[in-house]
């Protein structure tokens, strides 16, 4: 069933009618506002025309950001405190007016109410409610089957046949939060087996559920000596060991494989941390070659996404033939971040977009609702707090149970202390009672 609203640009008379209506319908409601929104495309110059009809202001919400000047997504006067009220051809989920809402609160504006041609009825308008909207329309679809019925237009058959269509696709909330919930909900080894899983994602996902454990421990020690003594002691323990290889004073390529060795042996992933942020072709080489030859000991690596999706391609070239993965650094943990907003969604959409070599983010919290994707969240200790450079801690509870990431990422909190392996096992057991109480949340 499918209303093409759109075509009604071609008639003028009709759009300024129909412009009149939704303006008619608003005030019924008594609804008061100072700007109107059309949502794009179609309600564009139905707004416009309620405008200059009425001379009320208008804001113009943009579809695609401007790559260049002012970077705004709402064109017009902002004033925050004001009331908008926008105007939509036609409604089903209501999700385009609340994408459009959420754009105008973004900038302190109120948005209370809607109002719309046709509403199908499939449940946007209870939607909408939920997020402190109310629907106001010129017509149901029931309204529409009865009028154009009543006109000899369509056979009572085609009424009832619509009707019950309608009864039987309700958009509910949890149908439109199923993707969320059965992502969070899924356990380790199911996502492991989802179709378009990484296959570095999914041996990662069914070590993680085999071993109890979603720790990666940061071994950010500066001699190798201690890299291997901590990766042997506390490789039971953890599903993944990320290390800062320019940081070893006494780094070889010996030490690479007889740390390969010691993850085979324990089951555990090695992520090289990295943090590669230039042109597609220097960080090729970057990661092949130079002294540390990164692309031929270490399982994951990681990307800042500031240099676009090229620095993700030129690493695909050397990483995707070799089975690596890699790591979109969407959010950071450090204060004052600026990975955060458009950047962070933007950074998201770079790693969706590369299924075949990037398998999940860098991130404080669940970012992408594909359940083939890992969220790996360092700043973790058992106390919150912070480093006085910087550095901020959340617990693993709150990062794995709250903010429903996958994996922790512990560095100092298990490091500084006089058992390494002790701590490792403290922190092991934490994330994974938390993971264990998200899922069990949804049961
Ligand atoms: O945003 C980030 C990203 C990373 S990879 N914040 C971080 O702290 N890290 C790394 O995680 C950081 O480089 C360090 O190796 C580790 C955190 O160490 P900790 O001692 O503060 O737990």
């Amino acid at each position: 069933m499918y209303f093409d609203l759109g075509v009604m640009v071609s008639y003028p008379a009709l759009l300024s009618q129909v412009a009149d209506l939704l303006y008619q319908t608003s005030l019924d409601a008594s609804v008061q506002y100072n700007s109107v929104c059309g949502v794009p495309y179609t309600a564009l110059p139905l707004a416009t025309l309620i405008c200059d009809k009425h001379q009320v202001p208008m804001l113009i919400r943009r579809k695609e950001q401007k790559e260049y000047g002012t970077k705004k997504l709402i064109e017009g006067l902002i004033v925050p405190g004001d009331t908008c009220l926008i105007v939509e051809d036609v409604v089903t989920s209501g999700s385009s007016i609340l994408e459009t809402a959420q754009m105008l609160r973004k900038e302190g504006i109120i948005v209370s109410d809607a109002v719309v041609l046709l509403d199908r009825e499939q449940g946007g308008r209870e939607l909408l409610e939920e997020s402190g909207i109310r629907l106001h329309s010129v017509l149901t679809l029931t309204k529409l089957m009865e009028c154009l019925h009543h006109l000899g237009k369509v056979e009572e058959e085609m009424v009832e046949k619509v009707c019950k269509f309608v009864k039987e696709n309700k958009i509910t909330r949890s149908a439109s939060s199923s993707v969320k919930r059965k992502c969070t909900s899924l356990s380790y080894s199911s996502r492991a087996a989802l179709l378009g899983a990484h296959p570095l994602a999914a041996r990662l996902l069914t070590t993680m559920e085999r071993k109890q454990s979603n720790l990666c421990v940061s071994a950010d020690v500066t001699d190798c000596a201690t890299l291997l003594q901590l990766a042997a002691e506390l490789g039971p323990s953890i599903c993944m060991l990320k290390t800062h290889v320019d940081i070893l004073k006494d780094f070889t390529l010996d030490v690479a494989s007889q740390l390969r060795v010691l993850a085979d042996q324990h089951d555990f992933m090695i992520f090289e941390d990295r943090k590669f942020a230039d042109i597609g072709n220097t960080v090729k080489h970057q990661y092949e070659g130079g002294l540390y030859k990164i692309s031929s000991w270490s399982d994951v690596v990681n990307v800042h996404a500031v240099p676009g999706p090229g620095v993700i391609q030129g690493l695909q070239a050397v990483g995707q033939p070799l089975g690596r993965g890699c790591l979109v650094i969407a959010e950071m943990s450090s204060k004052g971040s600026l990975a955060t907003g458009d950047y962070t969604e933007a950074a998201v959409r770079m790693a969706e977009e590369h299924p075949g070599f990037v398998f999940g983010f860098i991130c404080g919290h669940k970012l992408s609702d594909k359940p083939e994707l890992i969220h790996l969240t360092p700043g973790v200790q058992l106390q919150q707090g912070g480093d006085g450079l910087g550095q901020q801690y959340q617990t693993p509870h709150e990062v794995i149970a709250n903010k429903e990431s996958d994996i922790i990422i512990v560095g100092r909190g298990i490091l500084s202390s006089s058992s390494p392996a002790e701590a490792a096992e403290t922190y092991r057991k934490a994330g994974w009672e938390a993971y264990l109480s998200r899922i069990n949340k949804w049961q």
